[in-house]
């Protein structure tokens, strides 16, 4: 089944060929949300296997084994994607399946190579460009266990950057765009602060063992920002000059808007707990080279300090910006001291606003709702603040009602919901480059359902619907597929 979309009235007549004519769009994925085989052709486990083989961690009981057989089923979802009409593609790659102990004096898994090779090669034929992302939170377990991983900076940095030379070497020919890391900050406050993710740790001893939120969060961010900005200057240095690719890393971020626009407390809350989401890895990066003040006069010396050598390599160490958002949050400011586990800048979020308003439709996602005007907002906040090209990386949402048995019906397939968040967002998107954001990318989160983290089968993100009881993990393409090909079509600029 297809479905056509007319964007001849207004406001999309307006935004006709506002977007670049290289403008890529496509779709992202994660390796250990999609590929399975997780543990056969020499693949080593990662910290999401051993987490999601733990009873009681992942919410229906799910294991990412299999996932949606991507390693097994690539080249079929290479046919599909392109007859989506996309232009290029977002993977991650897993470290463990390239070198399985992780480490810095580790054999290398030719076939873990060889599986990524293939899957370049086949992308390349079909005319979609590869954007890779090195790291998506799948940390090899040995190296949790050797030393602790993030948390040991020192002996983690030399293994990372091995592990991205390799790929730099083996697969920077072709791949020009690379991401060092997805989301430094939601692998530290979902893994070390909530320890609802893996490795599982933090303060909280009813559901962890070990771990200390109030501490650990920020060393292993530390970790990240310092161990990026490394990898991305051997590329520059070593690699660049001849494969003349871009490297950068990917940030989450949501829009907070105050939770009463009159009150100067709450207005002063949402641009502090922006800092502390975005600004926390944004500003060292692209901005003052340094942590956000809000941040340093909260938390003293449990966040750590830059030395001037890391100072000096992390600022400017990202050629663009990669942003994935989701939503936005009415923020209200706290009274008195911050609690000693806050991480959001001792402020509330909350669904409706002083006047009752809603931050938007619920999805199925407890923590998203559709909010694009929050999005074009962000968009601008971050320009602003830091002026490089934003290359959007992630966006997309689950919608109620997908979670059925299959064959899913026409109705489930005609997803409206994912479709009104898609138009919705991009008409902000399209704006703001009328307004001079320089935005040069586009990937929906995402191509098929897969397995979402801790929240197993049940959350479905994706723009084609997947039959994860079948021995092929049949696809079924939903309507928001085709219609953000017609969209971009629409969009982006002719020849
Ligand atoms: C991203 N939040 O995670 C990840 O990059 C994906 O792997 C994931 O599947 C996708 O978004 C959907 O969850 C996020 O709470 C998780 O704001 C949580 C948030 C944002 C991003």
């Amino acid at each position: 089944m297809t479905w056509t979309h007319n964007f001849d009235e207004s406001p999309d007549a307006e935004l006709k060929d506002t977007l670049r004519r290289d403008f890529h769009w496509g779709f992202a994925t994660a390796a250990a949300q999609v590929e399975g085989t997780w543990n056969k052709d020499g693949k080593g486990e990662s910290i999401w296997d051993k987490f999601c083989h733990t009873p009681g961690k992942v919410k229906d009981g799910s294991t990412n084994e299999d996932a949606t057989r991507a390693y097994d089923l690539y080249k079929q979802d290479v046919a599909l994607m392109k007859s989506y009409g996309v232009t290029a593609y977002r993977f991650s790659l897993s470290w463990s399946r390239i070198i399985p102990l992780g480490g810095i004096n580790d054999p290398v898994n030719e076939k873990g190579v060889d599986y990524y090779n293939n899957l370049i090669d086949e992308l390349i034929a079909n005319g979609i460009t590869p954007f890779v992302t090195l790291f998506h939170w799948d940390t090899p377990q040995a190296l949790e266990d050797r030393y602790g991983g993030m948390l040991n900076q020192e002996k983690y940095t030399p293994d990372f950057l091995r592990y991205a030379c390799l790929c730099f070497e083996r697969f920077g020919d072709r791949v020009k765009h690379w991401i060092t890391y997805n989301e430094p900050g939601v692998y530290t406050l979902a893994g070390y602060a909530a320890g609802v993710h893996a490795p599982a740790r933090s303060s909280f001893r009813e559901r962890n063992a070990e771990g200390d939120s109030s501490t650990e969060t920020f060393i292993v961010a530390h970790t990240e920002i310092v161990s990026h900005a490394r990898a991305a200057k051997i590329y520059r240095e070593e690699f660049k000059p001849h494969q003349k690719g871009q490297i950068g890393i990917t940030l989450h971020g949501n829009y907070s808007e105050p939770w009463d626009v009159n009150d100067p407390k709450d207005v002063e809350a949402a641009q502090r707990a922006r800092e502390f989401e975005i600004a926390w890895f944004a500003d060292p990066i692209y901005g003052s080279g340094d942590y956000p003040a809000s941040m340093r006069s909260q938390l003293g010396s449990r966040l750590p300090t830059f030395t001037d050598e890391e100072k000096s390599i992390v600022k400017g160490s990202s050629d663009f910006y990669g942003m994935n958002t989701y939503t936005t949050f009415f923020v209200r400011h706290l009274d008195g001291e911050a609690d000693i586990n806050d991480h959001l800048g001792n402020v509330e979020k909350l669904d409706t606003n002083s006047e009752g308003k809603s931050r938007g439709p619920e999805s199925d996602t407890y923590w998203l709702r559709t909010a694009p005007s929050g999005f074009g907002k962000l968009l601008h906040w971050i320009w602003d603040r830091y002026h490089v090209p934003i290359y959007m990386t992630e966006n997309g949402t689950t919608a109620k009602g997908e979670h059925v048995k299959a064959p899913p019906s026409a109705e489930v397939l005609n997803d409206t919901f994912r479709v009104d968040f898609f138009h919705s967002y991009l008409r902000e998107l399209a704006r703001a480059v009328q307004d001079g954001v320089d935005i040069r990318s586009y990937f929906g989160w995402t191509f098929t359902d897969n397995w979402e983290w801790a929240a197993g089968f049940e959350d479905r993100f994706g723009c084609t619907w997947v039959d994860f009881e079948s021995e092929e993990k049949t696809r079924f393409p939903k309507r928001s597929a085709y219609f953000l090909g017609d969209y971009f079509t629409h969009l982006i600029a002719e020849g």
